[in-house]
């Protein structure tokens, strides 16, 4: 089944994407990119009938070797017959429109874009058991994908010494593993320890603040050159898989819920805001705010209210 080129709906998109059509998931992918109507369509069918994959965020500061051991993590999934998809987040992409290769999906965007978790839906319910998502950049990036995923691993390369990158950059937070990459350079054992002695630490501070979930990463040891704790890293990921762990599951789920609907109103407030029929509130408030008149938040509240009221 191919799509016909074009004049489809959002639903025959979403249904033929269902079937296996990749090209029509590449352009449902991109009409969610896109932000457009066909997307929004394609997504009421789809939304419901997502829910099974694992959706595993794998982040990390640029470099430390992401994208190689994606490309082992895949080879070892497929090998076990899995459908595997890849979603690579990275706002300074230079490739737009949703771009998709095989199953690689690049979306020029931040981790807690509507696009993206838009992105990780239509993958899952195209049926694709294990989604990995891929975030570049710093910080806040790649925190918000932890939002978005099941399962986060965190990525981090030897050579930094004992300046653990992860660490600086709060991603140790949200880890629920943490792979040391590029095991086959010196230094590898090194930085592994002193991970699992701040994780400990770490867990132990949790413990005693009552929280619901202390959470202790495991940390091993990876090397996508020399093919070694691939396996296990995907083993220690599909420990971790919604079906073999239901509370980690529902509370990804409810954390996503909130993301998604969050984000969905700032989204539509500022559609709305910008559309026809409140650009001439929007003008009026531009120009008193402008003109010291009123401040922006009160005037933010006060569009606001006209929104809801219609
Ligand atoms: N020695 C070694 N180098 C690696 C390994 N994995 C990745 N690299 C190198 O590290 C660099 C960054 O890798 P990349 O996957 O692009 O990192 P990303 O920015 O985190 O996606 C590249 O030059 C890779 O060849 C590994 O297991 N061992
Ligand atoms: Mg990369």
């Amino acid at each position: 089944v191919t799509s016909r080129p074009d004049a489809e709906t959002g639903q025959e998109l979403a249904e033929a994407a269902r079937r296996g059509d990749r090209r029509a998931l590449g352009r449902v992918l991109t009409a969610l990119e896109d932000r457009t109507e066909t997307g929004r369509q394609a997504l009421r069918v789809l939304s419901p009938l997502a829910g099974r994959a694992h959706l595993v965020g794998i982040t990390g500061p640029p470099g430390a070797g992401k994208s190689t051991l994606v490309s082992e993590l895949v080879a070892a999934a497929r090998a076990g017959a899995r459908e595997v998809a890849v979603l690579a987040i990275d706002p300074s992409s230079p490739i737009t429109g949703g771009a998709i290769l095989g199953d690689r999906v690049r979306m020029q965007r931040h981790a807690s874009d509507p696009a993206s978790m838009d992105a990780a839906v239509a993958l899952d319910a195209c049926g694709f058991a294990l989604v990995l998502i891929e975030t570049v950049g710093t910080g806040q990036g790649e925190v918000a994908v932890a939002a978005l995923a099941d399962t986060t691993v965190v990525v981090e390369a030897p050579e930094m010494g004992d300046e653990v990158q992860a660490l600086k950059a709060g991603l140790l937070e949200v880890a629920d593993i943490v792979a040391v990459s590029k095991a086959d350079r010196p230094g590898a054992d090194m930085t592994a320890g002193s991970l699992r002695a701040m994780l400990t630490v770490g867990a132990q501070h949790d413990a005693a603040a009552n929280g619901p979930r202390p959470r202790r990463p495991e940390v091993l040891l990876v090397s996508a050159q020399a093919g070694t704790g691939v396996a296990e890293l995907l083993e220690a990921i599909d420990r971790r898989a919604p079906a073999r762990d239901p509370d980690a599951a529902q509370a990804a789920a409810f954390a996503r819920a909130r993301a998604r609907i969050v984000e969905a109103a700032a989204e539509r407030a500022r559609a709305t805001l910008e559309s026809g029929s409140h650009r001439a509130q929007l003008e009026r408030a531009i120009r008193a705010v402008a003109a010291h008149e009123e401040d922006a938040d009160t005037a933010a509240m006060r569009l606001l209210e006209g929104l809801l009221d219609g």
